[in-house]
């Protein structure tokens, strides 16, 4: 899944993909850790840049992350929403 590594490449996201929800919310390859209110990405780049939205992270039982309109939230991991890979 992507990792989004700086704010271009969350405007691109953002601009370029729609996934039909209220917020444009889309999975991205991020993860919170089991331990605790910290994030990691999927393919182990230090989790430098983000983007939380106000308010977000908001609850330790959302493990997976989304981006929006209005930046990062975490989420819970079940939705039905889209994802983006990165190749
Ligand atoms: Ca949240």
């Amino acid at each position: 899944m992507v990792v989004v590594s700086d704010q271009d490449e969350e405007e691109f996201i953002q601009a370029n993909f729609k996934s039909g929800t209220q917020y444009n919310f889309i999975y991205i390859g991020a993860e919170r850790d089991l331990n605790g209110n910290t994030f990691h990405w999927l393919n182990g780049e230090p989790f430098t840049y983000h983007n939380w939205d106000l308010g977000q992270p908001d609850n330790p039982e959302e493990m997976c992350v989304v981006t929006s309109t209005n930046g990062f939230h975490d989420a819970p991991c079940y939705f039905s929403w889209p994802l983006i890979c990165e190749i």
